[in-house]
């Protein structure tokens, strides 16, 4: 595995941080510099079974489905004879799978057993912002907190994260996350492999990197994208391999890092692009690569031959016109898991050509609003729990306009909905971003349209967050806070500020 940084690297490692400075400027003086300072370390043999996160249990109540979360502190084995200390729900690293239903009420009891406060986000779903888990709903020490909603969107694949403002690199990179699947009828009817475990896995990617004496290096060496690890693990596994039994195989893939973005795919054959962040595509498409920032996921399926075995990859990631590729790991490429295929493969159900229409249309947009962001401010401004920056109105749709003006990556997440990217720069968007989103790259000096309906959940006291998922800048301030509100109505003080919840705020 990886070696102590060399004096070279060391060097390398200053000149990324100095560049990183010049890329917050805007100057392209550091492309020339070549190679990486964040190379990933793999085994040679893929020899590790992968861990898949248990389905979470959970018990009916009044109509409710109910699940428990427990953060705790464990140790975990990321390195053959080295156990360092890590953050779980319910056990030693990342999290049970939670799984529900359109149209199921849920309800999750989120137990914190740190020494510190954490807080526990539905990355993608569509609830009540007093539910969202965002850093106004902290979850103290030896407390439980119960948010309640119903599953009220399409089936995808989405998952859970702390989100305290100004922690959330640390806590999700000690380990706190797992996935929230959802099905509804449109994902029943795709033909796609879904027996989970069996044919239908969760690959939750996350890259480390590990000091001398095996515990987590939390410091990103001042590089501007933030802490780039040398070890790459697949649900906490590095050099994993699964076995395959069917001749397709789903995987969920989720970019669960930190900073890194990823380029899947294969070598030897295409994969076919299923569902992106919010659900399912139109269609199934076909293609090679596979580009995920911090928090996207994607729906694949990879069509495996008897006996054989093939190797899920992240090649150089295209991350456009960075000004320091070899400081943001666009030069990096690296095996992530083995797929070993069975010698006689159980056929697999065929995979529906349509999956259905969506669509929000343009016309019906009354807003449009402009971000920008830059360095570690949106529209100037870097992030205040006390301040509402947007107030929408329930029942309306919305265009927001996204420009990433820095030469070095963001990336943009919205709470509450879903959108859909219209275009990029006036052109209709690539495949892979024609689908439901709530997280999308944004590519340097790049303007991204993104068109989204806030159709319920008014409450002008709690906040929704909108930030760049790179959680080094949404923890120095790239977020803002938007409310939804009553046609009429404006937003209030945040329901944990000093004076909310007193006389006059009304509402509730
Ligand atoms: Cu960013």
């Amino acid at each position: 595995m990886s070696a102590a940084p060399s004096a070279r690297r060391t060097a390398g490692r200053v000149t990324a941080a100095a560049c990183a400075v010049v890329a917050v400027a805007g100057l392209a003086a550091c492309g020339a510099v070549p190679g990486s300072v964040s190379p990933v370390t793999v085994p040679t043999d893929f020899a590790t079974p992968m861990a898949v996160p248990p389905l979470a249990p959970s018990r009916v109540e009044d109509g409710t489905r109910v699940f428990e979360l427990t953060a705790q502190e464990g140790t975990t084995s990321f390195v053959p004879g080295t156990e360092t200390r890590t953050w779980g729900f319910n056990g030693d690293l990342l999290g049970p799978t939670l799984r529900a239903e359109r149209g199921e009420r849920v309800a999750v009891e989120v137990t914190n057993e740190l020494d510190e406060p954490t807080t526990v986000h539905w990355h993608g779903m569509h609830l009540p912002a007093e539910m969202d888990g965002g850093p106004h709903q902290m979850v103290e020490p030896g407390t439980t907190w119960r948010p309640k909603w119903e599953i009220d969107q399409p089936g995808a694949t989405l998952w859970y994260h702390p989100h305290p403002h100004g922690q959330t690199e640390e806590h999700v990179y000690r380990g706190l996350a797992g996935m929230f699947i959802l099905d509804d009828a449109g994902t029943a009817a795709a033909g796609l492999p879904d027996a989970y475990g069996v044919d239908d896995f969760p690959v939750i990617v996350q890259d480390r990197r590990l000091t001398a004496d095996g515990e987590l290096d939390l410091d990103s060496d001042g590089n501007e994208v933030g802490l780039l690890g040398s070890t790459v693990t697949v649900n906490g596994t590095a050099g994993a391999y699964q076995e395959v039994t069917t001749e397709l195989v789903r995987l969920r893939l989720l970019n669960g890092s930190t900073a890194r973005t990823y380029a899947f795919g294969f070598d030897d054959r295409d994969l076919r692009l299923v569902a992106t962040d919010g659900g399912l595509l139109r269609a199934p498409v076909t293609t090679d690569r596979v580009r995920l920032s911090p928090g996207e996921r994607a729906e694949i399926v990879v069509a495996m031959e008897p006996g054989t075995a093939a190797r899920l990859r992240s090649f150089e990631p295209d991350l456009g016109h960075v000004a320091a590729p070899f400081a943001t790991g666009a030069n990096d490429s690296f095996d992530v898991l083995e797929l070993r295929a069975a010698e006689v493969l159980t056929p697999s159900e065929q995979v529906a050509e349509n999956f259905g229409g969506f669509g929000l249309d343009p016309a019906d947009a009354a807003v449009n609003r402009r971000f920008d962001l830059d360095g570690r401010r949106i529209n100037g401004a870097s992030m205040d729990p006390g301040r509402i920056d947007e107030t929408v109105e329930v029942g309306t749709t919305e265009i927001w306009e996204v420009r990433n003006v820095n030469l070095s990556p963001h990336n943009f997440h919205v709470h509450d909905v879903q959108f859909e990217v219209l275009d990029v720069d006036g052109e209709p968007p690539p495949p892979e971003l024609s689908g439901r989103k709530d997280t999308v790259y944004l590519e340097p000096r790049r303007t991204y349209r993104l068109i989204m309906r806030f159709e319920d959940y008014a409450d002008p006291r709690w906040p929704y967050m909108y930030h760049c998922h790179l959680l080094l800048h949404e923890d120095e301030g790239l977020m803002g806070q938007f409310v939804v509100v009553e046609p009429g109505q404006s937003a209030d003080v945040p329901g944990d500020a000093p004076g909310a919840g007193g006389a006059g705020h009304g509402g509730h």
